[in-house]
């Protein structure tokens, strides 16, 4: 597989990747899939384990270095972002990936997310989205829908939730994704197509928590509803769902609009083709906010992969620079240049 870390032909298996720790994640818990696509991705990689390391904040997703079989942090709450930012300037031979929840990602860490996307740095962030804080036992998130009830919220939450995928587009993630704990086979695509890429790669990942927030991507999710209620983006395919591949997105203006392909009005020609390198963003937004609105069906797949350099590639040819025309520095130099004085 195509990677922009040099591969040593290493083959590994998803075994590899497991470790000997128990797992403590509630039984029937979403985190258990994502942790097994990712360990049966991981292999493609083709890099030794000791060039990939995992990075978290705090919440129950954050457990995951646990339990991967690679180098890894758990680091403090919110913060995944900014650590794994380090470790990438400070050894861009690494493949650094971020394992975080909602409350850690977009409360305490929005800051660093919307930073780490804007500055492209290499890094793969799976935000594990339950839409609740399952660690501290139920209280609502920033991507809780407005109303929710829980125990920090008893009379409802007064908040607006962040749409994580159009908050990512609009910080100009370089690659944006979706894709859901329990469609292994899509979440497996998206996580390669994420490695493969070269900046920051958000993939929002639907995740079931069964104690506090059971069911809310059922409609998303569940065999018989799920066909009618999820559009799965492909690159240069009309956009088509339904149980019966009936109903289609096309856009008016700039709203967009969901028609039949039975009432002889539209057919799959009208539709809009999915661009997922397209250098605009306007249209990967518009299909990200479809999922704010009720008659619309839930995107899933790859929003938008641009290309631009990396903060690490632009810092290296910056000291290569420096380095030309000042030669190598001295630290011990600099700090005793200028002006210096000692406090007694
Ligand atoms: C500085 C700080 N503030 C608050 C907390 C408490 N805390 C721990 S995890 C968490 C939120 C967890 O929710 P989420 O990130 O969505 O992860 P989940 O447990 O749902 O996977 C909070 C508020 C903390 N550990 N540190
Ligand atoms: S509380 Fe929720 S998110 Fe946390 S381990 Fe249990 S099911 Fe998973």
């Amino acid at each position: 597989m195509a990677n922009n870390i040099d591969s040593n032909e290493t083959k590994l298996t998803a075994k590899d990747f497991v470790t000997d720790q128990d797992v403590r994640w509630c039984p029937g818990c979403g985190d258990y899939s994502v942790l097994a696509q990712t360990q049966r991705t991981l292999p493609d990689l083709g890099l030794p384990k000791e060039k990939i390391v995992w990075i978290s904040g705090i919440g129950c997703s954050s457990r995951f270095p646990y339990y991967m079989n690679t180098y890894g942090f758990h680091t403090i709450h919110g913060r995944a972002a900014a650590i794994a930012t380090g470790a990438k300037l400070a050894n861009p031979e690494l493949s650094v990936w971020v394992a975080t929840g909602d409350g850690d990602l977009l409360s305490i860490g929005g800051n660093h997310f919307i930073h780490t996307c804007r500055k492209n740095i290499d890094l793969k962030i799976l935000l594990f989205n339950n839409r609740i804080y399952g660690l501290t036992k139920g209280q609502y998130s920033p991507t809780s829908e407005k109303g929710k009830v829980t125990k920090s919220s008893p009379y409802g939450s007064l908040d607006f939730p962040f749409n994580p995928v159009t908050l990512a587009l609009g910080a100009e993630a370089s690659f944006v994704a979706r894709s859901l704990d329990r469609d292994p086979k899509h979440l497996q695509y998206v996580l390669k197509r994420a490695a493969e890429h070269k900046g920051t790669a958000f993939v929002e990942i639907y995740q079931n928590c069964v104690i506090f927030n059971d069911g809310a991507f059922d409609a998303q999710a569940n065999k018989e509803t799920k066909d009618d209620n999820v559009l799965f983006l492909e690159h240069g395919k009309p956009m088509v769902f339904g149980k019966n591949k009936d109903k289609g997105i096309i856009v008016d203006g700039t709203t967009p609009k969901v028609v039949s392909l039975t009432d002889g009005k539209y057919s799959v020609n009208d539709l809009l083709v999915h661009n997922e390198f397209d250098q605009s963003v306007v249209l990967a937004y518009l299909l990200g906010q479809m999922s704010n609105h009720a008659e619309f069906p839930t995107p899933v797949g790859i929003f938008r992969q641009i290309k631009k350099s990396t903060y690490h590639e632009d810092m290296m040819k910056q000291i290569d620079a420096v380095k030309a025309k000042k030669g190598e520095g001295d630290l011990e130099k600099l700090l005793f240049s200028g002006n210096t004085w000692e406090v007694k």
